[in-house]
């Protein structure tokens, strides 16, 4: 079996994204396969190798993994993302799904502006930054009271796609967290974290924003 992982998705963030902040943290080394040409999509189809035709796709373990969410969870259960033994995992881990499917959902709608018009960017990044301010960015502040993870004693994924989401957040609006000290002072542990550190750097496999070129390859690869 071969011990590679490969994960095949566009050569930017997408949904891949938050799958290649968990590899990264759990400090593991991936190979990537970007998606450039429709036929390259169509031989993967005919291979079987997409269930539901769609990426990202992740190869682990000898398995094809599709759906993000799975890829995610198998990740987490084996690198030690869930929690810290088996009580905390089977009494928290609820807690680090909800909490990472928070994070998941404020994401997913800065995912999909590059696709969008102008116009409806605008209305859709007013959106982003009021429900991030209004409704996420607070629970996981006041989850952060006192205490340095979001669940329990070590690091789980929840931590990882916090600060994955954060950046994301600054990037687009650059003093959003000024009303969250814990997430600023969050942010400064998980920099600190080598694993961490290290993906932060340049020429490591975190992807840019997306640009018009990352657009125009997504929508040739899916005849969109
Ligand atoms: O989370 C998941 O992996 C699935 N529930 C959705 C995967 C998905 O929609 N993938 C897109 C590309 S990534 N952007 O959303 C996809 O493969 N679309 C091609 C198509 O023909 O649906």
């Amino acid at each position: 079996m071969s011990e590679k992982i490969v994960l095949t998705y566009f050569n930017g963030r997408g949904r891949m994204e938050s799958i290649g902040w968990l590899l990264a943290a759990a400090g593991v080394h991936f190979d990537e396969v970007y998606l450039t040409k429709r036929e390259q999509y169509e031989k993967l189809l005919n291979d079987g190798a997409m269930m539901f035709q769609q990426a990202p796709l992740v190869e682990i373990d000898g398995m094809q993994l599709v759906q993000t969410k799975a890829i995610m969870n198998y990740i987490a259960g084996k690198y030690n993302l869930n929690g810290k033994d088996l009580k905390e995992r089977v009494s928290k881990s609820s807690l680090i799904e909800m909490y990472s499917e928070g994070l998941c959902d404020c994401m997913e709608m800065a995912m999909m502006l590059p696709f969008k018009q102008v116009q409806e960017k605008e209305t859709q990044l007013g959106a982003i930054k009021g429900k991030a301010t209004s409704r996420f960015l607070p629970v996981y502040e006041k989850a952060l009271s006192g205490s340095q993870y979001l669940v329990g004693s070590q690091l789980s994924r929840a931590d990882v796609h916090l600060m994955e989401a954060t950046l994301m957040l600054e990037e687009k609006f650059p003093t959003i967290l000024s009303a969250f000290p814990n997430l600023k002072a969050f942010q400064d542990r998980m920099r600190s974290l080598p694993t961490i550190n290290k993906f932060l750097q340049p020429g490591s496999q975190r992807k840019p924003q997306p640009d018009a070129a990352y657009v125009k390859t997504v929508m040739e690869v899916f005849n969109f």
